[in-house]
């Protein structure tokens, strides 16, 4: 656990639009890769535009670690078809959670970032990260690549873990030009 910085859960929400791969619709499910993790969401049956509502955990131990997600039809018989692909960006999220503690007075649900969809993400629509009830969530809906149509909805959340680094340290402390100071961990480590 020394190493990891804490966890990072990606509620898979939904599918909207996703490609057919069978003959009228597709059974799909979203696999979420890092590095050599990999993590699935269950089968929707015959549908393409699934409400999958899965909660998938990541151990995080590097911020800048590239997030992939692929979707699948499910097929009996043949190798799953593939029904797209993207990445997820974490970055703006990570830069809003190191200024959490400095956010104790906003009113729920106030959104701390709005972040538009350009070339370097793979967002459909306007993403924003809100404070509510004490946490810091990121709601996205992704475009898929490599697919003729396809869109799914994720929900970012940070969960820290006694015994883990925590975010927020040696990066900030490096950086003469944030005014942001260093969370102060009261989790104790144990040597
Ligand atoms: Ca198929
Ligand atoms: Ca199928």
């Amino acid at each position: 656990m020394e190493d990891t910085l804490g966890l990072l859960r990606i509620k898979v929400v939904r599918g909207i639009n996703l490609a057919v791969r069978d003959t009228v619709a597709s059974d799909p499910y979203l696999v979420i890769t890092m590095d050599n993790h990999k993590l699935k969401t269950r089968v929707v049956k015959n549908n393409c535009n699934p409400e999958w509502n899965d909660e998938l955990t990541l151990s995080i131990k590097d911020t800048n670690a590239k997030i992939h997600l692929t979707v699948y039809d499910k097929d009996t018989f043949t190798v799953d078809d593939q029904m797209g692909n993207a990445e997820i960006d974490i970055k703006p999220y990570i830069a809003a959670l190191k200024l959490g503690k400095s956010l104790q007075n906003l009113p729920m649900g106030c959104a701390l970032k709005r972040i538009q969809p350009d070339q370097t993400n793979c967002l459909a629509d306007e993403s924003s990260i809100v404070w509510n009830n004490g946490k810091i969530t990121q709601e996205m809906r992704l475009k898929l690549r490599n697919v003729e149509c396809g869109e799914v909805v994720i929900q970012l959340e940070w969960i820290e873990v006694a015994g883990c680094k925590g975010l927020g340290t040696d990066e900030v402390v490096n950086d003469p030009r944030s005014p942001v100071k260093p969370w102060n961990h009261h989790i104790r480590r144990h040597r």
